[in-house]
């Protein structure tokens, strides 16, 4: 997260992390992605968070270190419980040249905390997420831009765009496509707030709902360029299936 401040997993306990210390290594829990719980045994992600590219092997199976870690603000810390992966279903249908459909879904062995999970965000509850809505961003992931990865949990406040202008800034081509039917975009006048590497797969969440998980962007908090999320009330009935 770019422009952004520390919060903690106390106060967040959905926000979980994705990590394999055997491909990303020990010292930040081997964190890769971020992830939210949506039920006591349900972790949402994105799909992008099991593809080759982004693992570096071309099975999610050959890791068999891939462990949630959730409770831990601090990933240099050994607070919290690291969880076994159940069974992961990537959506069949995400498209890995546009990211439309950019989401998966995690299945625990055993049930986390009470209160531990975050209701998605449903069609009806489109209020939540017009345009001019303010949100909060969480993860991980790249502080600058630069490679500078946070080790405690971060979080900023994005305002969501509208599709208008989501589809001015990613008109298909180079930088990718916006599509408003699957997805959402957020950032800040003039840039400087936005998810970035290693946030993918968390969480945008308005008012105690999650609306959206960190997709894709070009670049990070450029000031036209915002970060775009999987429209989570639009793949809703498709986790919940899954569940
Ligand atoms: C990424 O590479 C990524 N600024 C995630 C979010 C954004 C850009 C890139 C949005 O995972």
């Amino acid at each position: 997260v770019v422009g952004g401040a520390p919060t903690s997993t106390d106060q967040q306990p959905w926000v979980v992390a994705l990590g394999s210390r055997s491909r990303f290594g020990a010292s930040r829990s081997g964190q890769f992605c971020g992830a939210v719980a949506v039920g006591p045994r349900t972790v949402v992600t994105a799909a992008h968070c099991f593809s080759t590219e982004a693992l570096g092997v071309s099975d999610w199976h050959q890791l068999t270190d891939l462990r949630l870690i959730v409770g831990r603000t601090d990933l240099t810390s050994t607070s919290g419980e690291e969880l076994p992966l159940a069974d992961v279903w990537v959506n069949p249908a995400f498209d890995p040249t546009t990211n439309a459909g950019d989401v998966a879904v995690i299945t625990l062995g055993h049930s986390l905390p009470s209160g531990a999970s975050i209701p998605m965000a449903q069609p009806s509850d489109s209020a939540d997420y017009a345009p001019g809505t303010q949100a909060q961003v969480y993860g991980w992931g790249d502080t600058t831009g630069h490679g500078d990865y946070a080790t405690s949990l971060r979080t900023a406040p994005v305002t969501i765009f509208s599709d208008t202008t989501c589809e001015k800034a990613y008109p298909g081509g180079g930088d990718g496509t916006y599509e408003s039917s699957t997805m959402l975009c957020a950032g800040a006048q003039g840039g400087g707030k936005d998810a970035c590497q290693g946030d993918s797969g968390g969480p945008l969440v308005v008012a105690g709902r999650l609306v959206g998980l960190v997709s894709w962007g070009n670049g990070c908090a450029l000031a036209d360029y915002p970060g775009v999320y999987t429209r989570v009330s639009a793949v809703a009935s498709l986790v919940a299936q899954h569940m």
